[in-house]
């Protein structure tokens, strides 16, 4: 199998720090840029994102959703989805960490209209903010206070490294000052260290 992913994505590094954490082997990671259009990306998936993952009988997985889940069912035991209907509070928490990373992925589109002229200080705001306000309930949720390693977790500290990465000056400590400290130890461990962008 090959997973198609670019260092940058916080979506792939998810995929990635689930293959890392629980070993899993078989897969070939090539990085691509989605932007510039690669011949293999747009033959699996039509939307041109990443991670899409390439599966040995030719076909392709994506979003990140849909590989988790099939990581989780093949390699994982179920351990980071559970049983349907487990914990549907549970599945809010995935809900609203991806729609925060939704946010910053389009925060830093708008960042990227800079340069046609055409960044919109509205929408720019609004996704700041959903940010902010996300993070300021993610705090009361004590998401980062399992023992056990959560799916949930895994996908909060790739959004906040994404966050200090893309988006240095949004404060978002300041709102969420536990899950800061949470993340200093979590983002010290090994799958998180292999992930980290370096771009
Ligand atoms: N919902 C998708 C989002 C994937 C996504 O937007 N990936 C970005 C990179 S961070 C991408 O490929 N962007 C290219 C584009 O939007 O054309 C997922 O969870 O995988």
């Amino acid at each position: 199998m090959q997973l198609l992913y670019s260092e940058a994505s916080p979506y792939a590094r998810t995929v990635r720090v689930v293959i890392t954490q629980f070993a899993i082997d078989g897969i070939e990671q090539v990085g691509v840029n989605p932007l510039e259009n690669d011949e293999l990306l747009l033959e699996a998936n039509p939307l041109a994102k990443i991670p899409c993952l390439l599966l040995n009988d030719g076909g392709a997985l994506y979003d990140s959703e849909v590989i988790l889940r099939y990581l989780d069912h093949e390699y994982c035991g179920g351990e980071l989805f559970g049983q349907p209907g487990e914990s549907w509070y549970g599945e809010a928490q995935y809900s609203l960490i991806k729609g925060l990373l939704d946010s910053a992925v389009a925060l830093r589109q708008e960042q990227m209209r800079d340069d046609e002229g055409l960044r919109s200080p509205f929408w720019t705001a609004r996704f700041e903010q959903a940010l902010l306000r996300g993070l300021a309930q993610i705090e009361q949720m004590a998401i980062s206070g399992h023992g056990k390693l959560t799916l949930q977790q895994i996908c909060l500290a790739c959004l906040l490294e994404y966050l200090d990465f893309r988006h240095p000056d949004l404060d978002w400590r300041k709102v969420a000052p536990a899950t800061a400290r949470w993340l200093q130890s979590f983002a010290k461990c090994d799958a998180m260290l292999a992930t980290r962008p370096s771009v």
